[in-house]
């Protein structure tokens, strides 16, 4: 890793919109990727929760499509200050499928194709805050974006909502992702300005 996509074309506004302290809004959708695009097709891809005592729960591209679908519209808030609001989706509530899943792990892993990885506390993907989503605006993911699927985590900063996502390890004790070893906060919530360790 290392090489981030230039996708920051936004554009400062000025107008009053409710974006978290030190964000602007815009109508652009930068594509931010730490490496290339992983080229994974639904026919390979597979979501996979393991449990703190290595309990797997698997899905396959139509297993997943078979859970019970929801469509967030949800503002998204990336930690280089751009926010876009009212980004609509269609996917799978953590919720369902955690809700297979037992646990007393307090802490989550997440994994994607192609290796990145970022933390964050299990009570944030846990009551109507976090997806699995693999539509955007009515239209299939697009890879740049994380197609065929990627976490979305809305009310934290969008690094926690993983591209390609493939998997999430459920953790005892806290262990830190790519962005997160690399200075990152550990929860990110963009209304408290958490964007780096310590604040
Ligand atoms: N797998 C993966 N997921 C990722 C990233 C990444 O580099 N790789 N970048 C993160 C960051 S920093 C942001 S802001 C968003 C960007 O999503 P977008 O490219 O769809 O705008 O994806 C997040 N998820
Ligand atoms: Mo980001």
């Amino acid at each position: 890793m290392g090489i981030v996509s230039p996708g920051f074309q936004g554009r400062p506004r000025s107008a009053g919109e409710s974006v978290p302290p030190g964000q602007y809004a815009t109508d652009d959708f930068p594509v931010l990727s730490a490496g290339p695009t992983p080229r994974v097709p639904q026919a390979g891809w597979e979501f996979t929760i393991t449990t703190e005592t290595g309990a797997e729960h698997r899905w396959d591209w139509s297993a997943f499509l078979a859970l019970p679908s929801e469509s967030p519209t949800v503002d998204i808030h990336c930690v280089t200050q751009w926010s876009k609001l009212g980004t609509s989706w269609e996917g799978v509530s953590l919720d369902t499928l955690l809700g297979e899943v037992e646990t007393s792990a307090e802490f989550a892993l997440v994994h994607s194709y192609g290796g990145y990885t970022t933390n964050l506390p299990l009570t944030d993907l846990l009551d109507g805050q976090a997806w699995v989503v693999h539509r955007y605006e009515g239209a299939p993911l697009d890879p740049e974006h994380g197609g065929p699927a990627r976490l979305l985590v809305p009310h934290l900063y969008f690094w926690k909502s993983a591209k390609w996502v493939r998997g999430i390890r459920l953790l005892e004790r806290d262990e830190q992702g790519f962005w997160e070893l690399a200075g990152y906060h550990d929860r990110g919530d963009p209304w408290l300005e958490q964007r780096y360790q310590g604040d």
